[in-house]
């Protein structure tokens, strides 16, 4: 077993920094030391064979991305990363865990679907993995097969308020499997949107000729994951289920969420770098020779981006820094511009939903820290403290401590970052959502379980590494 010691650096967590180093044997992390302390001990020091120089550098753990959709379905066609190229994306960006969603469509036994999700990942991945459920159809069948996903290691599963005809789940369907979510203790999260709403409106503006990808986001009116995300909060409320709202684009359903917590529920939410960072009117703005105004659907996404003037992403930034949201994830479901987006070409609801940002999450976050919006320790916090510990990982993922799985990131914040160039990332796609996005650090070496994946602008990763890892129940419930 390789010994690797990584010196000098400062090692940042969730509740602070500390210059210190970190030793690994093998897989796991063995020991967190005073700076300089095994060069100066010479038993260690003879066992010690690499030396990882982080002077300067932050030490960290590896970012987990709780929410990717690898391979997924949607619209006629796939989201254009595989399990092998998102992952290995995902490791170029400092993210050594994803956590993706095996599907169960709608007729179809939940077991097939998971089972058709292990087969898409085994042996493909560069970094660990685990998956939440969607349950696409609720029905007796899946509501007794969803106790059993626990010792699958799915402790959480997905229901759809919007997509009526596709994953949807009314609200019958969504008191059921909350109520598995009360005796379980697994985590219901939950696609806040009003889908049926969504769509009548998407369908008048069609009528109306409507039909760029910017009303897209008209459509997909703040009114609606308002509304939603206050339904499913009262459903978990009644039920008792812990709930956890993804992909939070709207002002008004952070302060939802807000009520909810000062209540004393058990809510919690995540937002996504594109409701940070881009808006409504970037998309009616976005224009292109090659695309005309339909370069706008590279950033058509659900929940869509919302409008700058009304305040929506400053009020993701304020929510992450008080805690009323608590985790930043992808929602990383990219689809290319060409044969995938284009299918929307003239009638922006056949536009694939989603953006690619798997890659760019560390980097992307960490210019919140450069900005002034979060601390250091807020960026460790957000992008993998608190995934793990939401989603049962943590201890063996989200912490660097002994006996932990050395999943490390060596961070320079004097680097750089030109993260826009979509010839340059390694995410399978023909463009960038995130083109002109420059970033005041850089993402050194990653380490997955003891191995040096990236480093220094080399790949050394392999299809295959990443392991599939069983995730306990969050250790959020109360
Ligand atoms: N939103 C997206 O943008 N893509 C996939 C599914 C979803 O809910
Ligand atoms: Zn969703
Ligand atoms: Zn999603
Ligand atoms: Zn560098």
């Amino acid at each position: 077993m390789t010994t690797t010691l990584i010196a000098g650096g400062i090692v940042v967590s969730a509740t602070g920094r500390v210059p210190a180093d970190v030793l690994v044997d093998g897989e796991r992390i063995v020991a967190v030391l005073a700076p300089g302390s095994v060069l100066l001990g010479s038993d260690l020091a003879a066992s010690v064979d690499t030396v990882l120089d982080a002077t300067g550098k932050y030490v960290i753990p590896g970012g987990i991305d709780a929410h990717t959709h690898m391979e997924l379905p949607f619209g006629g066609t796939a989201a254009s990363d595989t399990f092998e190229t998102g992952t290995r994306a995902a490791a170029w960006g400092g993210t050594t865990t994803i956590i993706d969603f095996a599907v169960q469509r709608t007729g179809e036994r939940i077991q097939d679907g998971l089972a058709e999700w292990h087969r898409k990942a085994a042996g493909t991945c560069a970094i660990d993995y685990g998956f939440h459920q969607i349950i696409g159809g609720v029905d007796q069948d899946a509501l007794a097969a969803m106790p059993g996903l626990i010792d699958e290691g799915i402790t959480s599963f997905k229901l759809f308020m919007a997509y009526p005809g596709v994953f949807y789940s009314d609200d019958a369907q969504i008191l059921k499997a909350m109520q598995v979510s009360r005796d379980t203790g697994m985590l219901t999260m939950m696609h806040a949107e009003n889908g049926p709403v969504i769509d009548v409106l998407a369908e008048q503006l069609y009528a109306e000729g409507k039909t760029d990808p910017y009303f897209h986001g008209i459509a997909r009116a703040w009114q609606m994951e308002e509304e939603a995300t206050h339904r499913a909060i009262m459903l978990a409320n009644l039920t008792g289920a812990p709930l956890y709202v993804v992909h939070v684009s709207a002002k008004q359903a952070v302060e939802q969420l807000a009520w909810a917590r000062d209540r004393g529920q058990n809510a919690f939410g995540e937002t996504c770098p594109q409701y940070l960072y881009l808006s409504l009117e970037d998309q009616l703005g976005a224009s292109s020779e090659q695309w005309g105004r339909f370069e706008g659907a590279k950033w058509v996404c659900s929940t869509p981006l919302r409008s700058r003037a009304e305040g929506h992403q400053d009020s993701m930034w304020q929510a992450l820094r008080t805690n009323d949201l608590q985790m930043v994830s992808t929602d990383h479901c990219p689809f290319c511009m060409k044969d995938q987006k284009e299918l929307g070409r003239g009638d922006f609801r056949k536009i694939p939903n989603g953006i690619g940002s798997v890659e760019h999450r560390m980097d992307l976050m960490y210019q919140g820290v450069v900005t002034g919006e979060l601390t250091l320790e807020r960026w460790v916090e957000l992008t993998s403290t608190t995934p793990a510990r939401m989603f049962g990982l943590y201890g063996q993922k989200g912490v660097i401590a002994p006996g932990a799985d050395a999943d490390i990131v060596i961070y320079d914040p004097n680097g750089h970052t030109s993260i826009g160039v979509h010839e340059s990332h390694h995410m399978n796609m023909d463009h960038s959502a995130w083109e002109g996005f420059e970033i005041d650090g850089h993402v050194d070496t990653v380490l997955s379980r003891g191995r040096v994946i990236v480093d220094g602008g080399v790949y050394h990763g392999s299809a295959g590494h990443g392991r599939y890892v069983k995730r306990a129940l969050s250790q959020y419930l109360i």
